[in-house]
């Protein structure tokens, strides 16, 4: 039984309450830190623990739930779209108050959102996009604009080759093929480097957002390829992977290759302090405060934005150290 549901149960029991029973009854006043206000129930699938991004995400996303009063039913998708899918399915059957998920991939979310929607169960997705044609399958997005964050890392490659004619070869290390951060990333950083065209991508693979996997990405770019100029990393993990694949092939990360990641967690930006990454596009984790907002407003019937979108900055060394001693993640 929902958790909402059980207390409401027990709160009918010891109190002769008017309208026990009623959909709008079943819930109950938390108090305490819900403000008073009466209990939600929330059903949140995570896309797994890839990354110190997610596990930033998970933590932010239950601190957030304990300190709004919210009753979170939290399920990890494990990487695997069908987990999720299954997960949100329970939460229609559960009949949470609202449903937030972060989609591992960008299509094939129709059906079980129709789902969602029939059982008149509002959709918050965050963090990343899905591609449907049906935006009334969710009630809005939270989280970064990714294209914004491929720009970013593009125009600082177009800023650091500024003059040069020799042709730059870039290698990319991509996250998790049909992602939303991963197509958003290719699709900024092309744009902001295509009308230089000594700028060049001469390959690119998925590495799964993992470190493991940028490693292995980047053994295999190293086999073939010879006299790689710069990495462009889709997270701080593959990037960490990298350094790792060079440092075992006897080059120096930073120096002798390039490499630039977007999220800006703790062990990116060490890395970016101890010059072993030259630049890092911040992708911001901690979005459980305003889930939990947009959360209650949801439930309340209230009307949200279409979208909302984090403030994020980039990083370079000297901004890397001067951050690190307060990084939260
Ligand atoms: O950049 C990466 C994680 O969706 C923004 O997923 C998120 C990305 C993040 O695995 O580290």
């Amino acid at each position: 039984m929902r958790r909402a549901g059980l207390v409401a149960l027990v709160a009918c029991s010891l109190a002769v309450t008017a309208g026990c029973g009623d959909k709008a009854e079943e819930k109950t006043d938390t108090g305490g830190q819900g403000g008073g206000t009466e209990q939600v129930s929330l059903g949140f699938s995570q896309v797994g623990s890839e990354s110190s991004w997610r596990v930033a995400n998970t933590k932010s996303v239950q601190d957030s739930a304990v300190s709004a009063g919210i009753a979170l039913d939290f399920q990890d998708g494990k990487q695997q779209q069908e987990n999720q899918i299954t997960a949100i399915r329970g939460f229609v059957q559960k009949k949470v108050d609202v449903i937030a998920f972060s989609p591992i991939v960008e299509s094939g979310w129709d059906a079980v959102l129709q789902e969602a929607k029939d059982a008149k169960i509002p959709v918050i997705l965050t963090d990343r996009a899905i591609d449907t044609t049906d935006t009334s399958l969710y009630r809005t997005l939270l989280g970064s604009d990714f294209v914004a964050e491929g720009r970013k890392a593009g125009q600082w490659l177009v800023d650091r080759y500024r003059g040069r004619q020799d042709d730059i070869k870039i290698v990319q290390i991509e996250g998790t093929t049909g992602s939303a951060p991963a197509n958003h990333r290719r699709v900024g950083f092309t744009e902001a480097i295509e009308s230089y065209p000594h700028l060049k991508v001469i390959d690119s693979k998925d590495g799964e957002f993992t470190r493991e996997g940028g490693e292995r990405v980047m053994k295999t770019f190293l086999a073939k390829h010879k006299d790689i100029d710069v990495v462009y990393a889709h997270n701080d993990e593959e990037g960490l992977g990298a350094i790792d694949a060079l440092e075992a092939a006897g080059k120096k990360p930073g120096e002798d290759v390039l490499i630039i990641t977007v999220d800006a967690s703790r062990g990116g930006l060490e890395a970016l302090a101890a010059g072993k990454l030259n630049f890092v596009v911040e992708c911001n984790p901690l979005l459980g405060p305003q889930l939990m907002d947009l959360v209650k407003k949801a439930a309340a019937g209230e009307t949200l934005p279409t979208r909302v979108v984090t403030d994020e900055t980039v990083f370079d060394q000297a901004k890397a150290k001067e951050v690190l001693p307060t990084r939260q993640y």
